[in-house]
């Protein structure tokens, strides 16, 4: 069996059509961010349910069983403002308190600490990264834009040919439904 991994993350990626309007405008405000720090490219703006680490294929295959099984609603979620991860740098944007949101966050994290046998690296702060390897804003910036959601993916960040940064690859999906 391979004992190859691959750096693995459950997410809600922003890229699909319904949510334009509001993806452009946290297009904007990191735009406005952008001198604070590295932007996190457009393509790659999501909100990470369950960061998974290195994992290997037998490790996906159940964590994918595992999220055959779950149960979740489409989520209508809502941004809130700025926020910042200081033992990562990362300067983001916070997405409004939804308990159907947690249940499926919680879920996946807790399925991937039985899985992976290890505890989830991060308590779950829904969120959105905007830069990377950022300064702290002063204060909060505030941007309150909907976000719809019919889809959970499995996601591999996958190194650029070309040099720095990652792209991400979704590896598996599965339908939010009532
Ligand atoms: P993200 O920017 O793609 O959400 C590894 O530490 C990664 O875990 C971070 O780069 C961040 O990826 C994600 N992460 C998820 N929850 C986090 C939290 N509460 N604090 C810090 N990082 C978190």
């Amino acid at each position: 069996m391979s004992k190859e991994t691959r750096r693995l993350f459950f997410a809600l990626d922003l890229s699909d059509a319904h949510n334009a309007a509001s993806r452009d405008a946290i297009v904007g405000l990191k735009r406005q961010l952008a001198p604070q720090g590295r932007p996190v490219p457009d393509d790659n703006l999501h909100i990470t349910l369950a960061f998974l680490g290195e994992v290997d294929s037998k490790a996906y295959r159940r964590l994918c069983e595992t999220a055959d099984t779950l149960t979740c609603p489409p989520l209508s979620l809502i941004t809130t403002q700025t926020g910042y991860f200081p033992a990562q740098s990362i300067l983001w944007l916070g997405i409004a308190e939804n308990t159907a949101l947690r249940l499926l966050a919680e879920k996946l994290q807790s399925a991937a600490a039985e899985i992976l046998n290890r505890p989830a690296e991060h308590k779950f702060v829904p969120h959105i990264s905007l830069l990377r390897r950022a300064k702290p804003t002063e204060a909060p910036l505030t941007l309150q834009q909907p976000l719809h959601f019919q889809r959970v993916g499995i996601y591999a960040s996958v190194p650029l040919e070309e040099g720095h940064g990652v792209r991400y690859q979704c590896l598996n999906h599965w339908t939010l439904t009532d």
